[in-house]
């Protein structure tokens, strides 16, 4: 049992008096390559890692909803379950109310629970705590209630409730890997028909997560923001979603946009090339393709689609600056701070990792968090009354 759920489920015992009937595991993600394209309608290629929220659970006989998070001082959040729940002034809470009541909205007949949460998913980073939180517990309700979720099912539940209760209009990306993720896979998605291809990392190589702390601002209003001149740029196009253009016939239209919505749809469509590219080349342990197609990437998102922060382009600038074209690296995640990702030879990891100690802090004055990340299942569950691990989703 990890630290993390021998924790929560100690103070569930403490706090409601008796056993957790359910404890349900679910990750955090990393994004390998694909960024913005999921609500583009495109695709994505994330990892579940080895980070997760836990959370412990009891159904109760009446409609409370009684939940604990140990990582907000053990606060407590107490409502009633309804399809209209009033938002609480507590922004992790937040997340809770908005999955229960698309739970209830989605017309599954729940009772109430008494519930802790508890992760170490490291918050603001851009690895999805967020959705690793929704997901939890939809997750746990799916468990309790015997509602027979499929994978895809808890995700848009989870993503209903961030778009339409928290207010941040994510795509499915985050909450579909924390659900339908496999041990030492990365998972190619097809954001529109939400397919997912489970994929091999290369042999010998390591996923290293760099996190800049530089503490993110205003993510969610510049995200949304992005979103809506995607948006703009596919009506304008005549298309239904980025995802239906080719970059060579974007070219030759885009002449059309505002120059600014143009270089937001070409690092969207020319994302989408490059999430299949490497896919493509990670078949053939093609590194030299993967780490071009890496700087590509970040390039875009610094350039085009200006997500980037001058303290995350230093991170990749010294990083690609010592590994050459032995691996590759990119910010991950939403932008606007956060973490980069470093794909490279498992045997260069201790030596870049004091690099990255050494000159980061020397340029930006920050301290990073350097990890070494495994690639780990989705969302699972034990059962504390039928001594039992029912494990979803592993074949
Ligand atoms: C955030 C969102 F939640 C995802 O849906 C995705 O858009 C990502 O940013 C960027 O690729 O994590």
């Amino acid at each position: 049992m990890s630290h993390v759920e021998a924790k929560a489920k100690a103070l569930f015992t403490e706090i409601f008096e008796n056993e957790p009937q359910l404890t349900t595991i679910a990750p955090g993600r990393v994004n390998l390559i694909g960024e913005h394209t999921d609500y583009n309608g495109g695709y994505v290629l994330p990892c579940a890692i080895n980070f997760h929220v836990v959370a412990c659970a009891s159904p109760r006989h009446d409609s409370k909803v009684r939940v604990i998070s140990a990582n907000h001082h053990n606060e407590i959040d107490e409502f009633q379950l309804s399809n209209n729940i009033a938002a609480s002034n507590k922004l992790w809470a937040n997340y809770v109310r908005g999955v229960v009541q698309h739970i209830s909205l989605s017309g599954h007949n729940i009772s109430g629970v008494d519930m802790v949460i508890y992760g170490n998913v490291p918050q603001g980073a851009g690895l999805s705590s967020s959705a690793a939180l929704e997901v939890s517990i939809v997750s746990s309700f799916d468990q309790l209630y015997s509602l027979h979720l499929s994978d895809t099912d808890i995700a848009l539940i989870a993503q209903q409730a961030e778009n339409q209760f928290v207010g941040c209009q994510c795509g499915i990306m985050d909450q579909l890997i924390s659900t339908n993720a496999k041990v030492g896979k990365a998972s190619l998605i097809d954001c529109q028909s939400m397919q997912t291809k489970h994929v091999s990392l290369p042999d010998n190589f390591s996923l290293l997560i760099v996190n800049s702390n530089k503490k993110r601002g205003l993510v969610e209003s510049k995200y949304n923001e992005r979103r809506a001149q995607c948006e703009q740029a596919a009506n304008k196009l005549g298309l239904s979603a980025l995802r239906d253009i080719s970059l060579a016939d974007f070219n030759r239209q885009q002449h059309i946009l505002d120059p600014i919505i143009a270089k937001r749809a070409r690092h969207v469509i020319s994302e989408n090339e490059r999430v299949i590219e490497f896919v493509e080349a990670m078949s053939h342990q093609d590194i030299h393709s993967m780490q071009r197609l890496m700087k590509q990437s970040h390039e875009s998102m610094r350039d085009d689609f200006e997500i980037t922060v001058p303290e995350i382009d230093s991170l990749v600038n010294i990083i690609k600056s010592e590994i050459g074209d032995k691996g590759g690296v990119r910010m991950t995640g939403g932008g606007f701070g956060g973490c980069v990702i470093t794909l490279l030879p498992t045997d260069y990891v201790d030596w870049i990792t004091s690099v990255i100690n050494s000159k980061y802090m020397t340029t930006t004055g920050l301290i990073p968090t350097i990890f070494v990340c495994s690639a780990v299942q989705g969302v699972h569950s034990k059962h504390s009354n039928i001594a039992s691990y029912t494990s979803r989703f592993v074949s």
